[in-house]
Formats: C-alpha cells, structure tokens, sequence
C-alpha cells in the first residue's frame, strides 16, 4: 500500500479531490461537513490505474488545526501538495510546505486545484519554485478540478508512478506506530489508527505502549476497511487491543516492539533548514503523531539539547519538527543525533558537547557510539537505533576496542599494585579490581582477566600454581603432603629452607594463591582458614586464644595471626577481653 498525506492551504480543494479519487468521504464528523472544513485528519482510499492501493491522509488546512495537519503527516513518507489555481500559494501552503521539509519529506506531488476557475499556470510555477527548495525537490505537477473531473486520470497515474519511487519500507524493522486516532468499538474494546511505516502486525502479537509498562496484545487487525491476520509497512491500519482501558491510548502515543525502543525526555539534535539565531526557550517538538513542548538548550551553531516534558520513543536519527505554537511558525526541521546524551554538569561540558554533536550526522554509528560510549550494553544501543553486527565482550557488552585494551593493561597494574600491598592475600578481589576500574558488571572484570592472571576464589591472582616456576611448586606440593591431615602447623623456617622456599619462591606462591602467608616465615595451604572457621564455629563461644591454639591443633606462632587475620576478614570478631566470637 502506498500512503500520501495532503497539504495545503484550507479550502484549497483538499478533501474535495481525495473525495474525487476514492469516492470516499474524508471529514468525518458532522461539524466538518457543517461548516465545510476539515478539522481533523480524515482517510480515504482507492485503487490505482496500476492495481495498487494509495490510501490518503487528509488534513486540514486551516492555521488553527496545524498541529492535526503535522499528527497525520509525521509518520506519512509522501505528500499530495494541493494549491488552488484561483488563489495561489498562501500562508499555510508555506506552512505545510515548510513542516514537509522539516521532516525531510522527499517524495509528492503537486495537484493545482479549481482548475475551472482560473488558469492554474501561474499558481503552478509559483508553487513549484518554493517546493523545488525543498527535501520534495522538483516535482510533477497536475492541474484538476475536483468539481468537474478534469485531470483526474492524469493525477491517478502521477500517482502510480510516485508510488513507484517510494523506497520500500524495511518489514523486518521493529514496529513504532503512532497513534492518530483512538475510538472503542462495543464488544470489541480499544482500536487505534495509524500509519505503519516499517515492520509488521500480526493478530497475537504483544506490544508495549510507550511509556506503559504492562504489555499489549493485538486483538485483531484492520486495514482498508477489512479484518487482516497481519499488516505490513507501509499501510494504513486499526488495532484493536485486548485488554487496554478505553482512555489509556491516545493520539501521540506508539505501539511498539517489546524491548527495542527506549523513551527518552532528553534528546541532543542538529537543526535543519536556517535555524534562527534566538531560538526561543521552549518550542514544541513534533515527532511521528505526537506534540511535545520542549525546552531548547543551545550547544553548538546548529545543534541543540531538548527537555521534553513527556519521554518519547525516539531513536538516533528520527526527523522531527519545532514550532513555536504562538506565533503559528514551524521554526525548523530537526534530526535526532543522541536520545541518551550525558549530563552537562561540569564547566566546560556544554563546549565539549558541542564539538562532539559537531561530528554527529544521525546516522546510526556503531563504531561512533562504542567510541563515545566506551561500554554499552548491546540493547540499549539497539534501543537508541543503532544497529549491533559486532560481538559482545562479555554478556551483552559491547566495549570500543581501544579502551578494552587499556583496561586489560589496567587490570594487570591493578593487580600487581594490590599483590604489592596486600602480599599476604592471595590476589585482589574481583570486586575490589571492578570497582577500582569503575566497572559496571563483574562480568565484565572476569572477561578482563587473562592468563597468566586468573580467578580463583573470587580474587585475581597474577599466576596459576601450574604456572609457579617448578622448584616453587614442586615445593608447594611437598608442603600439600606434610601438612595436609595438620593444616594449621606452619612448616618451621628451616623445614622452609629445607623445601627451597625462601622469601622470593614464598612471594611467587602466595601471589599463584598456592600458599597463604601469615607472618615472615609463616605459611599454611589456603584453604585452611575455611578449615579453621569450622573449628572455631565448633567452639563454645565467645572462645580464648588458648582455646583456638588448642581446637586447631597448633601453636602461637601460627594461632595469633591466623585469628588476626580471620578478624581483618571479618570471620571472627575480637571482644574486649580478647576473647573471640565467629560471626555468622
Ligand atoms: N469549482 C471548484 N470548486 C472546488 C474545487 N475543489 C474544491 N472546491 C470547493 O472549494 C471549497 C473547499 O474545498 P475543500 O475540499 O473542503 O477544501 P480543503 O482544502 O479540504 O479545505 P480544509 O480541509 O478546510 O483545509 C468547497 O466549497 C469545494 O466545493 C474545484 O476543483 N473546483
Ligand atoms: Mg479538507
């Protein structure tokens, strides 16, 4: 299906020509037909001398319902310029004009109406030179009259073959559809009415509403008119949703794939067109059918921050429009460059931002945001509308090749600073190295970690006992079988000297979590201290030193500091009288 929306100036002809082409009648209310004038957007649709559909949005062309006229446009990707021969191009025709090039709208076509009632010559030319300075370009034009018939064939093949240059839309995208029209059916519950610009509906499907967070399910389909089991971009279409109360959805809201957009209320853009120098504080952002006041920060000479009042699903590189509601102006196109832009809290950020938006052209980035981003999380950067075609670091995360490469150099240092230290543990935390390197998941600090350095027990060692020089680990394996069945009786310093392990070799082994140093010359296998807190837990609490020596079945030597180092581990707790508790 090919969809147009109309524009022009009101009583130019507008719904008197869709009228004409679709035998349909596009103002729907009785106040419209009252007073012969549209209102709100109004839909009609008829097949093409080619066998396709075109199905029309109609709007209205009066200045006060501009913003109707921008919620039927914004998500339409062609245009019907309608400007009546008798009276030329007028005020709206610049305004419509201008909300068509804001958004970037490059393919339509011209219909010069009333063609009976003057010459359309001279409203033609002037027509298509203001359109020629536009994203529309040059464009055919058709002279008709909707009264008398005349010209209509010709605009129904000019329509034909406009369909045929329109891009065909992408039907594995993610559906965002924004709602134009929302009504309850008795029996049936809520339907709303869009254009479906990319992606797919199907009957079943689950979507969630924009800003909502319990899911919908479609009930059924409409399109054209006819109950469909699936929908696909680009047509017009009713959704009838299961389960959704009447006055939850509204023009301005999106049915969107679950998980693949992210409302944002915070936006960075550039301006399109000639964006005046005193753009005015607040404006109102109009993106697919929603209207949005905003508050504009300038950055650089054509790029600005909104705050938008309400978050909206946008992503990086959506077209939208400001218009200053007061003095009925579009003041100018934009392009959405960042929907998840940082804070500008520090001197200097606002500067620096803009120098970074500068380099910006919203086109999706990969490389760019991985860049700026330096660690992001695969969805969220689908979420913004940034293709991910390269494989995470670890989980989900992406990282930008660079700073995961000065990371890895940083977990090495980090780690050899903590083993300088803290000589007596056996290796530094995982999450001690994952906070000092600001990371934000431990997965991330485990993909980090490579060999020689490993994780054992939740530290990162700077060396495996396999990979201990094989004096050290002959000698640790010697030290195994001694004092395995008497974990906590330290090997005496010439038994050590005996084994070969002087105070380098004992370094080396405490650092490959291989031995566990208590004191100069004081050394037991590592997993004696869960050993020894069994024991002690096993004692009658709070318990004496004497106690302790006596229950593990050694001396003070070893004693004294194993228990101050279950303290500083927080296992045991020193009482004032010395004696100690386990804590559980
Ligand atoms: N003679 C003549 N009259 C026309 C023609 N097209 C429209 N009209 C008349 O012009 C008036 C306005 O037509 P509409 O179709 O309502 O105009 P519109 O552009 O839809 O107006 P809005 O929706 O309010 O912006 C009506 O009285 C129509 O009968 C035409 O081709 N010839
Ligand atoms: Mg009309």
């Amino acid at each position: 299906m090919f969809v147009v929306a109309t524009a022009g100036h009101v009583d130019h002809g507008k719904s008197t020509l869709v009228r004409a082409l679709t035998g349909m009648e596009p103002d729907r209310w009785a106040e419209e037909r009252r007073r012969g004038m549209t209102i709100d957007l109004g839909f009609a649709w008829t097949t093409l001398p080619s066998g396709g559909t075109v199905a029309f949005v109609d709007v209205p062309g009066h200045e006060r319902f501009v913003p109707n006229m921008l919620a039927g446009v914004g998500p339409v990707p062609a245009a019907l310029i309608v400007v009546a021969a008798d009276e030329g191009w007028m005020p709206q025709s610049a305004e419509h004009l201008a909300a068509l090039d804001a958004l970037g709208v490059a393919y339509g076509l011209l219909a010069v109406t009333r063609a009976d009632l003057a010459d359309p010559g001279q409203a033609t030319a002037r027509a298509r030179a203001e359109i020629a300075a536009t994203s529309l370009g040059a464009l055919p034009a058709v002279a008709v009259s909707g009264l008398t018939g005349a010209g209509l064939p010709e605009l129904r093949s000019a329509l034909d073959r406009l369909a045929a240059r329109v891009p065909a839309p992408v039907v594995d995208d993610p559906v965002r559809l924004w709602v134009d029209r929302s009504f309850t059916v008795r029996g049936s519950g809520t339907v709303v009415t869009g254009t479906l610009g990319g992606g797919r509906l199907r009957v079943g499907d689950e979507l969630e509403v924009a800003g909502g967070d319990e899911p919908v399910r479609v009930r059924g389909l409409h399109s054209l008119g006819e109950a469909r089991p699936e929908v696909t971009a680009v047509a017009r279409v009713a959704v009838n949703l299961r389960g959704t109360p009447r006055d939850r959805l509204g023009r301005g809201d999106a049915l969107l794939t679950p998980g693949r957009f992210h409302s944002t209320d915070l936006v960075d853009v550039r301006l399109t067109g000639d964006p005046a120098a005193d753009l005015p504080a607040t404006l109102t952002l109009h993106v697919g059918s929603a209207a949005v006041p905003v508050r504009v920060r300038p950055l650089g000479p054509d790029t600005v921050r909104l705050r938008l009042v309400r978050p909206l699903p946008l992503l990086v590189g959506d077209r939208a429009l400001l218009r200053d509601p007061g003095r009925h102006h579009v003041t100018g196109g934009v392009r959405v460059l960042d929907v998840a832009p940082p804070p500008l809290a520090r001197r200097g950020a606002a500067a620096a931002r803009a120098q970074v938006l500068a380099e910006l052209n919203g086109r999706p980035d990969l490389a760019g945001e991985l860049r700026r981003r330096r660690l992001v999380r695969a969805g969220t950067l689908l979420r913004m509308g940034v293709p991910v075609h390269t494989a995470p670091v670890a989980g989900d995360w992406l990282a930008d090749p660079a700073h995961w490469q000065r990371l890895g150099e940083q977990v090495t240092e980090e780690v050899a600073r903590y083993a300088r230290e803290y000589p007596l543990e056996p290796g530094m935390p995982v999450d001690a190295l994952r906070q000092r390197l600001a990371l934000p998941d431990r997965v991330l600090v485990e993909a980090l970690v490579r060999p020689p350095l490993r994780i054992h027990a939740g530290r990162v060692g700077t060396a495996s006992v396999d990979a201990l020089p094989e004096p050290v680990a002959r000698a640790v394996q010697r030290v195994r079988a001694e004092y395995g069945d008497r974990p906590f009786r330290a090997p005496e310093a010439d038994r050590l000297v005996d084994l070969g392990l002087g105070p380098r070799e004992i370094g080396a082994a405490v650092r490959a979590g291989a031995l566990l140093r208590l004191a100069d010359n004081v050394v037991l296998l590592p997993d004696a201290l869960d050993g020894a807190v069994r024991v002690l837990a096993g004692l009658p609490q709070p318990f004496t030193l004497s106690a302790a020596r006596q229950a593990l079945d050694t001396t003070r030597r070893v004693a004294v500091p194993l228990l101050e180092l279950l303290d500083r581990r927080g296992a045991t707790r020193r009482l004032p009288d010395d004696a100690r508790i386990v804590v559980t």
